[in-house]
């Protein structure tokens, strides 16, 4: 078997795989992001490219088309609308899930052809606010940190970071360093304790958005401990004296942080030389996103440390393009190859080298506005590509209205069912991952290509291709007659040589000669250039510019609502949903809540909460734990209307943004919490695909078919016909088991003598072994057996999903550390888990710490 040498389709490490069209995946020993190692996603990358679900040819109102009929109808709508409405009447929302070459092209037709910038990204729900903080601090949208640097750092400070789940490569980079130097100190700064905390040595659990007052109160301790650079500052830095005057104004006591702990922290970071600050979400979804990035940077930029071996602030971009995204220019207010869409000289350059009739001469609408645009009315044509709003934006439910009051929408996806094509008008069938050819830029700067090793399944073409299709038929076809990947690439190359004049940071001239094909991982401007050594900033006067930032005021509402990611999935699970590997981490969405609220709301183990918004509902499971901080919820943001009834939590953000980067705050918003009681609960285990239908519904792919767990408000009078309902089962033998004592029902439907479907209800929620029954669907095992919701006694029960990258279960690890199995590593060498990816190691260690103790009730 040749296996390729690609790029991770998932996080912004861009960890190097090899990849077979077997489906085998390795990690690509030679890529300097990753050396060999990849986290539980990238190993099932090979579970995850199969055709199920995919889109395979153009649909037109939900049926097949040729693509030419497709092409033309998007063309003509789109031309109709700039006629009669003009420009800024049409719109693209893309993402940085696309390639460089994909995202350039898309960039170009908008502003150049088009001549409007209506093109704006899920960056912006990303990454805007550290944009938008680089540019104010450096005068450009530079990321100074390599990763070797976190491997020579002396203290690493992650904030609003969930770097073990986020970006796990790096986090076992990480803990490598850590292990191999155990004076590395590592602090992480986030509301809840999560499993990056574990490694921790200090964790500060923050107020939210308390960021600003704790690195304000850094700044103060640094100034009065007499830690300014001073010969740094005086040659390199301005506004350092307002920006620490306005730091003095805050108090840091606002964190909810103990003295002490403070104390702590600030001594650690002003005695260590060598310290890199990471941040992700935690600081840019936020109201304040861009102050709290500032924030960071005046501590980094006071003391010098910065572009330096080992030290700077560093943001950690999530999606595998983010930064290619931002190098094309594909947001709205950007223009192409890090030039400014507000310089006239700028513009006529880039007009110039694209031969084109038009330039946009003013940003275009961001994200949220952009949505906000189609609710008004305002957008009559609009291009959905490789991201998916209706679930991703806040207030999706909104979203969802805005983008079905649109006349005309069109998606550019690989999947057929997703909630934002469900209300498109065009589908276009895209090439996916391992089927299509490009570039992506991860997040330090280096730029790995993507190759094919599957071919274009059905009618699928890669984007860059459709965009250009589209262009041409909008008469634009000269400036769009590209043939393959690399013509664009080197395009995008040129263009930046025909723009030197205009001093910036981005430099592509290593790429000038490239030989695409075989390119290697190579960073620009040069492999392993730290930018800012030389004290060299991009503002006119060549120096950094310090800001000054106030600390908000802290809402303080019953119970604040905090998002982000789990583990094993990626963003709405179009991809990830599809592997049984990845489904039983955490099967279902749920809402972590502090013991005592729970308490409070009368909510047990297994209870559903209700949360309400202004916005809309959600119902997610409870699970009741002290990592959340007493009056804050935290919910992961993956799931959608297609796998949930009730579980999309973006049905409750707020379409809050942040004043300089038009970042939404997805991270805290007002939100009221109430047990939710069912008249009964469910759990069903089958062969088929099912659709989530009662009021509580939550399905997930499993290795034998899937499962859903189910609650109902009212008691069905027969429950064969409810578990065939719900299965999609209508024949078949079915066999029912009601114990009065507890209140369980069990169904199992049979066909031919195979176990189909497997159906338990309770009065309330359902506890048994979901692995068991999952195991027995497709065998031949008799009903009672089945019925029994238990591992025969030749099959020990694995419980849940603990290593995803092998699938070892709860039991299973138990019955190894009873074995003697008490560390970590005996824990991998006795039944693999966390050999590979690593990143379940927190909860190995989690799970030996309890294992000492009385098991709890699941
Ligand atoms: N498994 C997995 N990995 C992914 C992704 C995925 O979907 N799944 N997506 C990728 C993408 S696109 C991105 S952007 C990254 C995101 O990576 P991260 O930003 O690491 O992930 P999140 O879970 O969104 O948020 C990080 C943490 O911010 C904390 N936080 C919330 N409010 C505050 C606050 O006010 N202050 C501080 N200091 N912290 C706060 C949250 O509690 C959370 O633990 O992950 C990338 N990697
Ligand atoms: N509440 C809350 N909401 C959030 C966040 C949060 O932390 N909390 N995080 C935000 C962040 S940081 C991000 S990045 C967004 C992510 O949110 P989205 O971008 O909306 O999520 P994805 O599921 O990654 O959507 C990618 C889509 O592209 C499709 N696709 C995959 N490959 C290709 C391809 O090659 N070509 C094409 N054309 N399509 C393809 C997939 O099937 C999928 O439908 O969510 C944001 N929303
Ligand atoms: S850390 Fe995991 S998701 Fe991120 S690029 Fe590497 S293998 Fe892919
Ligand atoms: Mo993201």
């Amino acid at each position: 078997m040749t296996l390729t040498k690609t790029t991770c389709p998932y996080c912004g490490v861009g960890c190097g795989v090899l990849a077979g069209a077997d489906g085998t995946i390795k990690g690509d020993p030679n890529h300097p992001a990753n050396f060999g190692r990849l986290c539980s996603k990238g190993s099932a990358l090979g579970e995850t490219i199969d055709l199920d679900g995919r889109l395979l040819e153009p649909k037109i109102e939900g049926r097949a088309a040729e693509w030419d009929e497709a092409l033309d109808l998007v063309a003509s709508k789109f031309s109709a609308a700039i006629a009669e409405h003009g420009p800024d009447s049409v719109a693209f929302y893309a993402s940085g899930q696309l390639l460089t070459e994909d995202y350039y092209v898309a960039n170009k037709l908008m502003k150049g052809f088009i001549g409007s910038a209506n093109i704006d990204t899920n960056s912006r729900l990303c990454m805007a606010s550290s944009v938008a903080g680089h540019k104010r601090a450096f005068g450009t949208d530079t990321v100074p940190g390599v990763y070797t640097d976190l491997e020579e750092a002396d203290l690493i400070v992650l904030v609003g970071s969930n770097l073990a789940w986020c970006h796990p490569v790096l986090y076992q980079r990480i803990v490598a360093a850590k292990e191999a130097r155990p004076a590395m100190r590592v602090i992480n700064i986030d509301p809840r304790r999560t499993a990056t905390s574990d490694l921790a040595d200090l964790h500060l659990q923050i107020a939210p958005d308390g960021d600003i007052a704790l690195f304000n109160g850094l700044l103060t301790h640094l100034a009065d401990a007499g830690k300014i650079d001073d010969q740094y500052t005086t040659q390199h830095v301005n506004g350092m004296a307002e920006a620490i005057a306005t730091a003095r104004q805050s108090d840091p006591t606002d964190t909810g942080i103990s003295a002490q702990d403070l104390a702590t922290f600030y001594d650690l970071w002003a005695s260590t030389e060598k310290v890199v600050t990471i941040y992700s979400q935690g600081v840019n979804q936020s109201e304040t996103g861009t102050d709290k990035v500032n924030a960071i940077l005046n501590c980094h930029l006071a003391t010098g440390r910065i572009g330096k071996p080992g030290m700077g602030p560093f943001s950690v971009t999530g999606q595998p393009n983010a930064m290619g995204g931002r190098e094309v220019g594909g947001l709205a207010n950007m223009l192409a190859n890090h030039l400014e869409l507000g310089n006239a000289d700028h513009r006529q350059a880039v007009q110039a080298f694209w031969k084109s009739p038009a330039i946009c001469t003013q940003a275009g609408l961001k994200a949220v506005d952009l949505f906000d645009a189609c609710a008004k009315g305002q957008i009559k044509a609009l291009w959905v590509m490789s991201t998916n709003p209706a679930v991703s934006l806040p207030d999706a439910d909104g979203v969802a209205a805005a983008i079905a009051n649109v006349p005309f929408v069109v998606t550019s996806d690989i999947m057929e069912k997703t909630d934002t094509n469900d209300l498109a008008h065009v589908c276009l069938p895209a090439t996916g991952w391992g089927e299509k050819n490009g570039t992506v830029t991860n997040s330090e700067r280096r730029i790995s290509r993507q190759r094919a090793f599957l071919p274009a399944p059905g009618q699928a073409r890669p984007d860059w291709q459709i965009v250009s299709d589209v262009a041409t038929r909008m008469g634009f076809g000269k400036a769009f007659a590209y043939r393959t990947p690399q013509d664009v690439f080197a395009e995008y190359v040129a263009l930046d040589a025909a723009t030197s004049q205009f001093p910036r940071d981005l430099d592509l001239s290593i790429f000038a000669d490239a030989d695409y094909a075989n390119l290697i991982p190579t960073q620009w401007p040069r492999n392993d250039q730290r930018f800012f050594a030389d004290g060299k900033f991009y503002h006119p006067d060549g120096k950094a510019q310090m800001i000054p930032v106030t600390a908000p005021a802290l809402a303080k509402p019953r119970f604040q609502l905090n998002t982000g990611r789990n583990r094993d999935q990626w963003h709405t699970m179009t991809r990830t949903g599809k592997s049984a590997r990845l489904g039983p981490h955490l099967a279902e969405p749920y809402v972590e809540i502090h013991p005592q609220d729970a308490a409070d709301l009368g909510v047990t183990v297994g209870d559903l909460i209700r949360v309400e918004s202004t916005y809309g509902t959600a119902i997610l499971r409870a699970l009741v734990t002290p990592r959340i901080a007493a009056g804050q919820l935290f919910a992961p943001m993956h799931w959608t209307r297609q796998l949930t009834t009730s579980g999309t939590v973006n049905s409750l953000t707020a379409p809050v943004t942040d004043p300089v980067s038009g970042q939404p705050a997805l991270k805290s918003g007002a939100v009221v919490a109430n047990v939710y009681k069912a008249k009964w609960y469910g759990f069903l285990a089958s062969a088929d695909a099912m659709t989530p239908q009662t009021p509580y519904a939550a399905i997930a792919k499993t290795q034998t078919g899937w499962q859903a767990e189910v609650a109902g408000r009212k008691l069905p009078s027969d429950w064969v016909a409810e578990a065939r309902l719900l299965s999609g089962r209508s024949t078949g033998d079915a066999a029912l088991h009601s114990d009065p004592a507890t209140g369980l029902t069990r169904v199992a439907i049979s066909q031919d003598g195979i176990t189909k479907a497997l159906f338990f209800a309770a009065p309330q929620p359902v506890i048994m072994s979901r692995p068991a029954s999952i195991a027995l669907i497709g065998t031949d095992a008799a009903p009672l057996t089945a019925l029994a919701g238990r591992a025969p006694a030749d099959q020990p029960d694995p419980g849940a999903t603990v290593c995803g990258c092998f699938n070892v279960g709860r039991n299973t690890l138990l019955n190894a550390a009873s074995k003697g199995a008490r560390s970590v590593t005996a824990l991998g060498e006795a039944t693999c888990a966390g050999t590979n990816c690593g990143s379940c190691k927190p909860e190995l260690a989690a799970l030996l710490a309890e294992a000492a103790l009385p098991m709890a009730a699941e």
